[in-house]
């Protein structure tokens, strides 16, 4: 297995984003966040169809107009009413969808494959007489048939299109499937291939790199994961799984800015950063049990995949709990200026264990604790 040279990031906060319970975005925060992103380095950024409501239309527009390095896509339907939208907009691309699936096909079109196909030929050519990249996606790829996936992708390949996306649009699908579809289909198309996938069964992260593995060359990502029911791959959760194999990997990317991009989208969409995210979370770079400070204070690889410095961030060494070790307390002794002799520092955790096992204790009574040995 290996990854594409080249891999891309379709970052979609503003359109599946915006599908999160909690997101409205106003027209002043959408730019903030296609900037935001773009000088993070994304090479896409995937916006809310102009169909969806008129002031949709209109921020389409102003964020297509801003001349981004990132190239901005709409999500449609592969319908024409909305492919003439994303072009009167002024989209550099659009992302079209039609759901395959049997499940999807009856309750939303209950059109066949060769009418999907029929329609699709139809707004592709016109997409590309206006000169707009164009992906077509079969919804809910992973509970369509495999043999209907190929069809459909070779006729819409032969379009000359620049990609098609596979969609795991309910969060099913597993990550060797994940890899064994990437690599059939792979074998099937000549053009680029995307991957969007959610996460309720909790494989989005690992099913996104799967599909890289398997032949994909695009992955979706929105700022935390946020979308639909509980989201898709996070932008910081795919930079970490690529960071952990090789920072050179990401290093084309402002790392420098993950945090504050996904503390603005936190702010805007009324949550906080989850503990759980990769990178940004308030302890990700956090060591408490004895075992592992004494480890990390040694040699920082022995518990940290990532380097923290790389994003931004410090590692903390957390001291005021009942796991503390002596390691951990003479360094932060020595953080202080106190020089703890192993024999000291080894009766000052004592005595926060017992503290600890008593309540809850904070930092400062750890530090009042350790200037008694200064004096
Ligand atoms: C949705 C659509 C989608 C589209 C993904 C794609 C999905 O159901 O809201 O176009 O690749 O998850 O299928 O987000
Ligand atoms: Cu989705």
């Amino acid at each position: 297995m290996s990854l594409p040279d080249r891999f891309h990031l379709v970052e979609t906060t503003l359109r599946e984003g915006e599908q999160f319970a909690g997101a409205r975005f106003s027209s002043a925060q959408r730019v903030s966040i296609a900037d935001a992103l773009d000088a993070f380095g994304v090479e896409y950024i995937e916006l809310t169809s102009p169909a969806a409501s008129p002031q949709s239309a209109r921020d389409l527009e102003a964020i297509a107009r801003r001349g981004l390095r990132a190239r901005v896509l709409t999500h449609i339907r592969c319908h024409m009413d909305d492919a003439r939208l994303a072009v009167e907009a002024g989209a550099q691309g659009a992302n079209l969808l039609f759901a395959t699936s049997e499940q999807l096909r009856q309750v939303s079109h209950g059109r066949t494959l060769d009418e999907i196909i029929e329609r699709a030929v139809e707004v592709i050519a016109y997409l590309q007489r206006h000169d707009l990249e164009v992906r077509f996606s079969c919804e809910d790829s992973f509970r369509t048939p495999l043999p209907d996936l190929i069809r459909v992708y070779r006729a819409i390949d032969s379009l000359g299109v620049q990609r098609i996306g596979l969609a795991d649009t309910v969060g099913i699908a597993a990550p060797r499937q994940v890899y064994d579809v990437l690599a059939a289909v792979r074998a099937a198309v000549g053009c680029d291939i995307e991957f969007h996938g959610h996460n309720d069964s909790g494989c989005a992260i690992a099913n996104a790199f799967c599909a890289l593995e398997g032949g994909a060359t695009h992955v979706d990502v929105t700022v935390l994961g946020i979308g639909e029911r509980n989201g898709i791959a996070s932008l910081g959760g795919m930079i970490a799984r690529l960071a952990a194999i090789d920072p050179a990997l990401v290093a084309r990317y402002n790392l420098g800015m993950l945090g504050e991009i996904d503390q603005m989208v936190a702010d805007m969409v009324g949550i906080a950063i989850p503990f759980n995210s990769c990178i940004t979370s308030p302890t990700a770079f956090t060591h408490k049990a004895g075992m592992h400070t004494k480890a990390v204070l040694a040699d920082p690889r022995s518990y940290e995949v990532l380097d923290p410095s790389l994003f931004g961030r410090t590692r903390t060494v957390a001291v005021a709990h009942r796991l503390v070790g002596w390691h951990a307390i003479a360094e932060r002794a020595r953080e202080l200026g106190i020089y703890l002799s192993e024999a000291q520092a080894r009766v000052a955790a004592a005595r926060i264990k017992a503290l600890g096992d008593e309540h809850d204790i904070d930092g400062n009574t750890v530090d009042e604790l350790l200037y008694e040995y200064a004096e």
